[in-house]
């Protein structure tokens, strides 16, 4: 009989570290990968079995729950016509019509495979657009894997302690300058040092990568402020906040506009897809039209395209987020409350159905503080909620997510595993 150790010790034999994404790896956390069998609503089940209320959400993107009947219907009616066509499709145009209707200052938006390569596009965008070389970014955020952004990032880079990637070469390296999230006079320096020669300013408008953390009222105005008086480019990277956190993502949350926005995760309702938006002046220095070349075999997939349209016919429901963003709050007021009932320094917050949960008495709110979480501690607390049945992001630098999925049931039924977790830790299990 397969089980998850079984199937983790003969994907090692083939796969690097078992897995094709780092952060998969459990090495944040300890133990084996789970590996999934399959997952519907609010669920997933193991090769054991083993039935878990699912907080990953495929990192994001399963926002109306695993296996929607109403998206699986969308990839089979698509499927039937062709997989792949390497030509223009008209669900390219429609899900980018959808894009352009929710963020005005969007006009033109251009489809990849994954969020990094819409932030490395979005990168070289901003560069071929102001003719210059350097970019700022902010420590603990994580942005995908492009060579430029792989500098003191979050994620996995950051849980295993490699946040500066080895194999990017220093003279590239140099280029991005680094800053700390919720702290405007580091931003300011950057530009007064390198005046006239940074071309954007790339940020995780809410945090997500080193966990969730608020941006500090006026932050972002004051982003926004830098970026136009020294004629850089913003950019939200909204991959994970992007019609999570609302249906027009942080911008909507925050009120600020930022020069470029990009996107992936939700929009591609489980299937590859990410996106990069904005004003046409900027958009049209992409090739075809400019001098910035991007392009992608399998960008604008029409299966990923349908995916797409039905998860966004589905989060633009009237009443969607409101009725999410209340579930999502309730289960995080239960947390932090049976952690505070049972002595236990833990704390849990939410936007829209974007979560964060710190071994912490207080919300972290900034890239230093999140370091102080009593790391062992979450480890114990991981395990002891996996043997419940309910299954967090393997790290205490992720977020963790919500579904439209995730009802009265599945809230009470994690509670409970909180509530009975939190009792052994408190107890010295
Ligand atoms: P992808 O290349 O993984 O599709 O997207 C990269 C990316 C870009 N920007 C933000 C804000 C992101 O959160 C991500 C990817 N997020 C991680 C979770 N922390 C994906 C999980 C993984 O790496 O397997």
């Amino acid at each position: 009989m397969s089980t998850n150790a079984s199937e983790f010790e003969r994907a090692q034999r083939v796969l690097v570290g078992g897995v094709n994404s780092a952060v998969r790896a459990f090495r944040a956390v300890g133990g084996t990968p789970r590996f999934i069998a399959r997952a519907e609503g609010a669920y997933m089940w193991d090769v054991e079995g083993k039935r878990y209320i699912d907080y990953l959400g495929s990192w994001g993107p399963m926002i109306v729950g695993q296996a929607h009947p109403k998206v699986l219907a969308a990839v089979r009616d698509a499927a039937a016509l062709g997989l792949s066509f390497g030509a223009p499709n008209v669900m390219e145009t429609e899900l980018a019509e959808r894009l352009c209707a929710i963020f005005p200052q969007v006009e033109r938006v251009r489809f990849t495979s994954s969020g990094t390569e819409a932030t490395m596009s979005a990168l070289r965008l901003a560069r071929g657009f102001t003719g210059r070389d350097k970019v700022i970014k902010f420590e603990g955020c994580y942005h995908g894997t492009a060579d430029s952004l792989l500098v003191k990032a979050g994620s996995g880079a950051l849980a295993f302690g490699t946040p500066t990637s080895a194999g990017i070469p220093a003279d590239f390296a140099r280029h991005t300058l680094v800053a700390q999230f919720n702290d405007l006079p580091s931003v300011q320096a950057l530009f007064e040092a390198n005046s006239g020669e940074v071309a954007c300013v790339i940020v995780e408008p809410i945090a997500g990568n080193m966990n969730l953390i608020r941006p500090e009222p006026g932050f972002h105005e004051g982003l926004r402020a830098l970026c136009t008086r020294h004629g850089a480019l913003l950019i939200f990277d909204e991959v994970m906040t992007g019609f999570r956190v609302a249906l027009g993502g942080a911008q909507q949350v925050l009120g600020v506009t930022p020069d470029l926005s990009t996107f992936g995760k939700v929009i591609g309702g489980g299937m590859p897809v990410g996106a990069i938006g904005g004003p046409a002046a900027i958009m049209e220095m992409m090739a075809p039209l400019g001098g910035v070349y991007q392009a992608g075999t399998l960008s604008g997939n029409p299966i990923a395209m349908a995916a797409g349209l039905a998860t966004m016919d589905l989060i633009s429901q009237p009443g969607f987020f409101d009725a999410i963003a209340a579930n999502c709050a309730r289960l995080v007021a239960g947390i932090s409350a049976a952690a505070a009932e049972a002595g236990v320094a833990c704390t849990a917050q939410s936007i829209g159905a974007m979560a964060g949960l710190y071994m912490h008495d207080t919300a972290p709110r900034s890239f230093a503080e999140v370091q102080t979480q009593d790391v062992e501690r979450f480890k114990r607390f991981y395990h002891l909620m996996m043997a419940e049945g309910i299954y967090l992001p393997p790290s205490p630098v992720e977020a963790f997510f919500f579904s439209s999925a995730h009802g009265e049931a599945e809230i009470d039924l994690t509670l409970a595993a909180a509530r009975k977790s939190f009792a052994t830790i408190s107890g010295g299990g």
